[in-house]
């Protein structure tokens, strides 16, 4: 039975093996033995291979997306998007993501503009964006960040009023539909992580969908050190290929994405009712029911009033309980030694975000815990309350 009592407090004990914020999906070893064999006897390890081409298909169906193109990560893949669509001068972007997605922008000679962020959502604020655009901006490079999908319809609004590009980073958005519709099939170009560390993965990996199918040349070029054919390089391209043993793990995580989002949901709903009425903690829901969750992450706010405690305080006390929560996306990009020097680094700038940053904790979520685990973890939780809160 779930904790209800606000102020009952369980004695927990710490967990014997470290329970980590997540854990892959690994197919069945014979079943991925089966695959590398054909891989061996093929002797095709990379460069569109068969396990490639078959991938691509698989996720084109899978994602609700028109063209896809393959990438040994997600960082890659989004250097590669800004190059094919040509973004240079100032690019907007929300302070409150990986390092990875302001970082693109750097290696692409561009000059990331931080945008403040929603409140609720967590990403960039549609409607600052068009106070930060000025002549130099080029594009938008948005990240549905936690898997929750921007404001895709503000965001293409302003984009088609000042000609701007719109870029996502969907990282965390695996699976994410609006309306039926493919999250990585809004803007021009979305990126996908296949990261260990992600709902669907392929242990280092990405992926570059679109809509404008004419750019799938341009994409496979810059992949490809711009190669076009043994006779011509037409582009100073990078080696951003997904090699045959990654494809062929793809494929066979893809098959037990579904159940592994699942068995997510059942734990997000324990995890929602166990810390329903804690003063000071809130959940954060990744998106109505309009639309298909990643079920990526579980992140709750700490208010340090109402709780008596602070998030950092709360991230320290898991860790003597074996548990090891995360901080993301602590600090904001826009604190980096690289960026904070910045006019739109300015804390002025980012009031949201430089509030958001300080209460975030994303807990433990994947589908190998089980609910006692689940509710273990909200019991230390409930436990760390400073006496205010009691
Ligand atoms: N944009 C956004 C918004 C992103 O979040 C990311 C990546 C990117 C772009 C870039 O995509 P990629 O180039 O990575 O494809 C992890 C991941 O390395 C990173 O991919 C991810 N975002 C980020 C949110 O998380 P760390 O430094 O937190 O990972 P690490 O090694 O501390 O792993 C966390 C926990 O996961 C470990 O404590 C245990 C578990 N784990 C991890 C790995 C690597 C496993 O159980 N097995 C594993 O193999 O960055």
């Amino acid at each position: 039975m779930l904790l209800k009592s606000r102020t009952m407090i369980k004695k927990v004990s710490a967990f014997t093996e470290p329970i980590y914020i997540t854990r892959p999906v690994l197919p069945d070893l014979a079943e991925y033995s089966v695959k590398l064999r054909e891989i061996w006897n093929s002797q095709r390890l990379t460069n569109d291979g068969p396990q490639h081409e078959l991938f691509e298909k698989e996720l084109i169906k899978f994602l609700k997306v028109p063209d896809i193109s393959l990438f040994n990560n997600g960082t890659i893949a989004l250097i590669v998007a800004c190059q094919s669509l040509r973004l240079s001068g100032e690019v907007i972007t929300t302070p409150f993501t990986f390092p990875a997605t302001s970082h693109v922008l750097s290696w692409n000679n561009i000059k990331p503009i931080f945008c403040d962020i929603d409140p609720s959502t967590m990403n960039i604020d549609s409607e600052r964006i068009e106070s930060m655009i000025t002549p130099q901006t080029t594009g938008i490079l948005a990240v549905h960040v936690y898997g929750t999908p921007c404001d895709v319809t503000g965001i293409q609004k302003v984009a088609e009023r000042y000609g701007l590009r719109v870029v996502y980073d969907a990282a965390h958005a695996f699976g994410v539909e609006i309306d039926d519709r493919g999250i990585g099939a809004f803007g021009d170009i979305t990126m996908f992580s296949f990261h260990a560390t992600k709902l669907f993965h392929t242990a280092e990996g990405g992926a570059l969908t679109y809509n404008n199918r004419a750019l799938k040349p341009r994409i496979d070029f810059l992949k490809n050190f711009g190669i076009k054919n043994q006779e011509e390089v037409v582009m100073p391209g990078i080696n951003g290929k997904m090699n045959e043993l990654q494809a062929a793990l793809g494929l066979l995580v893809l098959e037990m994405v579904e159940e592994e989002r699942q068995k997510r949901k059942v734990l997000i709903d324990v995890y929602s009712e166990c810390l329903m009425d804690i003063d000071g903690v809130t959940v954060i829901k990744n998106g109505s029911r309009v639309y298909k969750n990643s079920n990526q992450y579980f992140v709750i706010r700490i208010d340090e009033k109402l709780f008596g405690r602070s998030r950092d305080y709360v991230y320290e006390e898991f860790k003597k309980y074996n548990v090891f929560a995360r901080k993301y996306f602590h600090p904001l990009c826009s604190d980096y030694s690289c960026y904070k020097y910045l006019p739109s680094s300015r804390k002025e700038n980012l009031p949201v975000a430089n509030k958001v940053v300080k209460e975030v904790l994303c807990l433990p979520l994947y589908g190998g815990l089980a609910a006692s685990d689940i509710e273990r973890i909200c019991d230390m939780l409930k436990s760390f309350r400073g006496k205010k809160a009691l």
